[in-house]
């Protein structure tokens, strides 16, 4: 019998992976998504099929991580065998502006269904969506599922509360209820107001005229970050495991958001080099021209400023290892920008408002 998933957080980077990855394995896939004004179902939509297609293995309901008995409901009625819960206000630092908000979707979000599991007496298996940001300022470097927590932002707050609930139902009702220590993933799906997405999004418009120059806050800033889609097959693998136990998903490897910067200019033809200093400090081409500023908006209050993770031991217990190595994901983004702003759209004006949140 084809297995039955529920995912939410569909319609973000990791959900549109994760239902490619399990629709190809040959489970039924029903994803979560939220009301919105206008279509937020753009990274599904080469795979979904209108509910009256026949065999349509991919179903949509509505509902909201901050509304439990939407939950409950979806569960009575779908019975899935295993639930992903990648929902979440996802962005670190609107989480400083946002900070009730956050704890609520991001935090509380994994309690309402764990306990709407418990209430519909649902023999399911559990994945959290957890999050390198846990470590903060990480007391020691690679961080191991041994690192202790020292959360940097609300975002993080949130993510150690669900983090801990997880573990908690697993040890209090034996629950098969995972967490994923999973580091920074990327892809040509990344929101646009993440740092990769943002800068390989202006590294494209800057190559077709489009754009003058990309603002970003700290250049320092060091990331582990792999491909998305390696990481939700670290999901999927989780969840097939003999035992239930956390893990730390990530490459091993980091580079500064200036390295980044410059891997994706290079791409564009444009390689930069370094003038000035803190607040001063920008990224010009071969004729002078400022590609890359720095704006102290996109600062946050307190930052986590390097993260590592060690993923010795989901390669040694489940075989999972990154298969993209990080000059390849930069080239995959900005090649995959490059062709979705080729046809003519309008100039973005620099600094547009569009860009304001992060
Ligand atoms: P995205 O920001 O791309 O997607 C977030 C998803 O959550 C979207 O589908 C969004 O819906 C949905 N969502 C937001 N608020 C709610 C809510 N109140 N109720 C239900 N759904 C909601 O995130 P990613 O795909 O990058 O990340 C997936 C998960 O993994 C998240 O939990 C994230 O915190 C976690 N994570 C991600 C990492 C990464 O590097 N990508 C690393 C570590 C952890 P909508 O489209 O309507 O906004
Ligand atoms: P992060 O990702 O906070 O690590 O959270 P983000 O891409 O937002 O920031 C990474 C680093 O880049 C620095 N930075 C900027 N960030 C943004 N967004 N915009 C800028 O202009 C900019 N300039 C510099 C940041 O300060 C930071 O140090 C992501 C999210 O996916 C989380 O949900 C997830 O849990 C973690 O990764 C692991």
């Amino acid at each position: 019998m084809a297995k039955t998933a529920l995912i939410t957080g569909i319609t973000g980077q990791d959900g549109s992976y994760l239902a490619e990855l399990l629709l190809s394995k040959g489970y039924r896939v029903w994803g979560m998504i939220r009301r919105a004004s206008s279509f937020n179902t753009g990274r599904i939509e080469s795979i979904y099929q209108a509910p009256q297609a026949d065999g349509a293995r991919l179903r949509l309901v509505y509902g909201d991580l901050a509304d439990g008995s939407v939950l409950n409901r979806h569960l009575k009625t779908i019975r899935p065998d295993e639930i992903y819960n990648l929902g979440a206000q996802t962005h670190v630092k609107v989480s400083f502006d946002l900070p009730e908000y956050t704890g609520d979707v991001t935090g509380l979000g994994a309690v309402r269904l764990l306990e709407a599991m418990r209430e519909t007496d649902l023999d399911a298996r559990f994945y959290e969506a957890s999050s390198s940001e846990l470590f903060g300022l990480a007391s020691e470097s690679p961080q191991t599922e041994q690192t202790p927590f020292h959360p940097r932002s609300p975002y993080a707050c949130a993510k150690a509360y669900a983090f801990y609930i997880t573990r908690n139902y697993r040890e209090s009702y034996g629950m098969f209820a995972v967490n994923g220590i999973q580091y920074n993933h990327e892809s040509p799906r990344r929101g646009e107001t993440f740092v990769t997405r943002k800068i390989t999004r202006a590294a494209a418009a800057i190559a077709l005229g489009k754009q003058e120059r990309v603002y970003l806050g700290n250049l320092n800033a060091e990331r582990d970050w792999g491909y998305a889609g390696d990481y939700v097959k670290a999901m999927w693998l989780m969840m097939q495991a003999d035992r239930p136990e956390d893990y730390v998903v990530a490459t091993g490897q980091t580079h500064s958001v200036r390295d980044f910067c410059e891997r994706a200019f290079y791409r564009i033809g444009r390689p930069l080099t370094w003038r000035g200093e803190g607040v001063e400090e920008h990224g010009v081409d071969a004729t002078g021209r400022t590609l890359v500023a720095v704006d102290p908006n996109y600062f946050r209050p307190v930052e986590s400023e390097c993260l590592r993770g060690d993923a010795t031991r989901i390669r040694d217990e489940l075989g999972w290892r990154p298969e993209h190595t990080f000059e390849q994901l930069v080239h995959m983004m900005v090649d995959a920008d490059l062709a979705a702003l080729r046809p003519s759209t309008p100039a973005k004006p620099v600094g547009s408002p569009h860009s304001h949140a992060a």
